[in-house]
């Protein structure tokens, strides 16, 4: 209660937003709602202390209690994720994009080529963008889906490693709503000799809980954040074979970062016990069925999915065919209530600032309990407000009743 009595000011502004949160359809497919033990971790003493280095080889004292807590963390993370004896796991990148570029510059040198996939087919900044320092410092060779199809075509992709010989292929993505074929990646990484990289942020939660194949344990390294469809704290971990260990360990400390934040990573222990339980696996098996209800119904209303429709827990519209793009529809669905995020569709011919599509996804909103009744109402919600602007305030009414009924974890 200090916060309220202290600094008013910030105080009434978490409250704004945890009201904010409470209130509207979250659709970010990258977003979520940890429970309240995450938050409690994540709030707790264990953010006051620094703790460089490792369990057992830190390089300050007092760090008898951390080092429980972080082995603790990367045990879970084994159970959670079934790793075979011969992984090593590390619990303290800050978040994706520090574990990404870590992962690189353990396994690889500036220069090396890379094949991941184009940040407008559904990569990730840190997949070789130009903008990002891994375009900068590597030599990233992008593949992208099939114009036809919108899916990933890995013929293509064997004959473009084939071209290019790279050093490492990531398969990673941010926007694809496809099942990933893990095997088939390696296949074509075996074949050039390549490193195989898995960036499993979105679907590590689906992975964990057995409904999206996993890369484990055939790939060599595999990355994923923490709060997405894991629904832990905002925070990253690196799993590879233990033949690249201990360059992952130097990578992260100290190559590129220094103390770990114990907060956060006591928040990851948690968080993977909830992930080993039967419940997180209901729950992920329901992100999967709301995703494909809702893709339903938003095709039933005329919406054009990418790809076709959805095997994960995200959804990528293009509106082309509805005179909207995707900057505008993605204001207009937020003064509604219903929050998503405007994105590139591949082959997009419009800007990255106003793409031609929004990207949509179920992992907040199962969070809240909800399932394939309530996709059909999102969807008409959806429908209603995309085709006539000036009945948002209305649907705004009527949704902030709606998720009155679904309370969400740790709000
Ligand atoms: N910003 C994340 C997402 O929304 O997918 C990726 O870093």
């Amino acid at each position: 209660m200090s916060l309220k009595l202290n600094d008013p000011q910030l105080y009434d502004l978490i409250e704004k937003e945890r009201k904010r949160q409470v209130e509207v359809l979250e659709l970010i497919a990258s977003e979520n709602y940890v429970s309240d033990e995450v938050l409690e971790a994540l709030g707790s003493v264990l953010t006051n202390k620094y703790a460089e280095g490792y369990p057992r080889k830190r390089y300050y004292a007092g760090n008898e209690v951390i080092d429980q807590v972080e082995e603790l963390a990367i045990e879970r993370v084994k159970e959670a994720f079934n790793l075979p004896i011969d992984w090593h796991v590390n619990v303290q990148p800050y978040s994706g994009s520090p574990a990404n570029v870590e992962a690189y510059f353990a396994l690889l040198q500036p220069s090396d080529t890379v094949m991941a996939m184009d940040l407008a087919n559904g990569g990730h900044l840190t997949h070789g963008s130009k903008v990002n320092v891994t375009g900068k410092t590597y030599n990233f060779v992008h593949y992208g889906v099939s114009e036809k199809t919108g899916k990933l075509d890995y013929l293509e992709i064997l004959k473009m490693a084939d071209r290019v010989k790279p050093k490492m292929i990531v398969s990673g993505f941010t926007a694809y709503p496809r099942e990933i074929d893990f095997k088939k990646f390696k296949e074509i990484a075996d074949k050039v000799g390549a490193i195989s990289m898995a960036d499993i942020s979105h679907i590590g939660g689906l992975i964990a809980a057995g409904v999206h194949p996993s890369p484990i344990p055939f790939f060599d390294v595999v990355t994923t954040t923490t709060h997405k469809t894991l629904r832990g704290p905002r925070g990253a971990i690196i799993m590879c074979k233990d033949k690249y260990a201990t360059a992952i360990d130097k990578a992260v400390f100290p190559g590129m970062q220094g103390g770990p934040h114990e907060n956060a990573i006591a928040g990851i222990a948690t968080a993977m016990k909830e992930v080993k339980t039967n419940s997180f696996r209901k729950y992920a098996e329901q992100v999967v069925k709301n995703c494909r209800a809702l893709a339903h119904a938003l095709q039933d209303f005329g919406f054009k999915l990418v790809s076709g429709g959805t095997d994960n827990h995200l959804i990528l519209i293009d509106l082309t065919n509805k005179n909207i793009g995707g900057k505008d529809a993605q204001k207009l669905l937020e003064s509604a209530g219903i929050v998503l995020n405007m994105n590139m569709v591949p082959f997009d011919k419009r800007s990255p600032f106003d793409p031609s599509g929004v990207r949509l996804g179920t992992a907040a909103i199962t969070s809240r309990g909800m399932k394939e009744k309530e996709m059909s109402k999102i969807a008409s919600w959806m429908a209603a407000v995309i085709t006539d602007p000036s009945v948002a305030e209305k649907v705004r009414g009527e949704i902030k009743r709606f998720t009155k009924n679904f309370p969400a974890p740790g709000l």
